[in-house]
């Protein structure tokens, strides 16, 4: 499993002419954010976190009372995308900014000191091995 983490969302241009857009964010067809009022160069934190298996897929929405509501692109992740990603939404001649972090949970899963105890296991391991079969090169020298 993974968690899909957006940070951030800016609206380089917005896609309303007249007032503010009203966007809201939608992962794997549910809304998970907003809609918010964005007006250009404005940034706004979102902080939302969803859990995923295999992929996600994020699609931005502006929201318009008298015909549907606008669609300014969709991205897919996956879970084995880790790491940040910065994404560009520009449908409708709208251009959009999101910032997301995706983290692998089963990486993730053990607390670091267990895994630092693992480390160590295994390198005495490796010492130990590499000690018994000199001694046993030894006596076959003899
Ligand atoms: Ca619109
Ligand atoms: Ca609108
Ligand atoms: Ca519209």
């Amino acid at each position: 499993m993974a968690i899909l983490r957006i940070n951030a969302i800016k609206c380089i241009e917005q896609e309303d002419t007249w007032g503010d857009d009203d966007i809201y964010i939608a992962v794997n067809g549910s809304s998970v954010w907003g809609p918010q009022a964005m007006d250009d160069e404005q940034t706004r934190p979102v902080n939302v976190e969803v859990a995923f298996n295999r992929s996600v897929e994020i699609m931005l929405f502006e929201v318009d009372d008298a015909d549907p509501n606008d669609n300014l692109g969709q991205k897919e992740l996956r879970a084995s995308d880790e790491g940040e990603h910065h994404l560009k939404f520009t449908e409708d001649d709208a251009n959009y900014s999101l910032w997301v972090t995706i983290v692998n949970t089963k990486k993730t899963a053990l607390p670091p000191m267990l895994n630092r105890k693992e480390t160590v296991a295994r390198a005495d391991e490796k010492v130990f091995s590499s000690k018994s079969d000199g001694k046993v090169a030894s006596v076959g020298g003899l």
